[in-house]
């Protein structure tokens, strides 16, 4: 099976982007309740644990803005997050926790699904995967479902810091690999650590670029 994705390519300009301000703006599981005014959003997602809202804090340098914890779970809402007054930055439920038990992820999975299905806002998903993992099911799973609904998505290998720089390659070059055994090409690819402060630039950068494209 070879599935086309929906990528948003094109050459990034080199602009840094400033992030004057960084507020929140609203908290819900019903998607018919986010902001209203239009605005792009950009949203995170992946799971539980692999390190959504602690991105969310780095990339707007504001350290509590999004609540994080070293148990997954933590976030079970949607969450909008004004940025410079211009665009949203969404933190989304993590999928597939287990302890959750069966129908607390059903409950969250709905959530998640009603969001990408009915929100029209929702310029660029990030797919989050951790860099210390091999592919898994639920992410592949995950991924082919964007495809196949034609959501534009881009991918975030999180947690660099937890690896030697040889066993990050090793292990992206296998993610890519299995990437391709289902898709004609990859989408964009980013690699962050919150920890660090790495890859800010080019993920802010990115949404940057497109939020110029929707200006023009
Ligand atoms: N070393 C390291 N730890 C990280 C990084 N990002 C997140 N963490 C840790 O991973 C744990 C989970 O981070 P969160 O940001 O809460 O993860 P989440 O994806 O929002 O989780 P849920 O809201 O439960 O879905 C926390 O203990 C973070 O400190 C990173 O880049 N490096
Ligand atoms: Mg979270």
């Amino acid at each position: 099976m070879s599935i086309k994705i929906v990528t948003l390519h094109f050459v990034q300009k080199q602009n840094r982007m400033n992030i004057k301000k960084a507020e929140f703006s609203i908290s819900n599981t019903d998607v018919a309740k986010c902001p209203r005014d239009g605005r792009p959003e950009y949203a995170f997602i992946g799971r539980s644990n692999v390190g959504k809202s602690s991105l969310i804090n780095m990339l707007t340098g504001k350290k509590g803005l999004a609540l994080t914890s070293s148990t997954p779970g933590k976030t079970q809402l949607i969450n909008h997050f004004l940025i410079n007054d211009e665009w949203y930055l969404v933190d989304l439920p993590g999928y597939g926790y287990a302890q959750r038990g069966k129908q607390g992820r059903e409950k969250i999975r709905e959530i998640i699904d009603d969001y990408l299905d009915k929100r029209e806002e929702l310029t660029c998903l990030f797919v989050l995967l951790d860099c210390r993992l091999e592919p898994q099911k639920i992410d592949l799973e995950f991924i082919n479902q964007l495809g196949e609904s034609g959501i534009p998505f881009a991918i975030i290998f999180t947690k660099t810091d937890k690896l030697s720089s040889s066993k990050l390659n090793e292990n992206i070059s296998v993610y890519k690999d299995t990437l391709l055994e289902y898709w004609e090409e990859l989408p964009p690819v980013f690699y962050t650590s919150s920890e660090h402060k790495k890859g800010r630039d080019e993920v802010l950068d990115y949404i940057d670029t497109i939020n110029q494209l929707l200006d023009e």
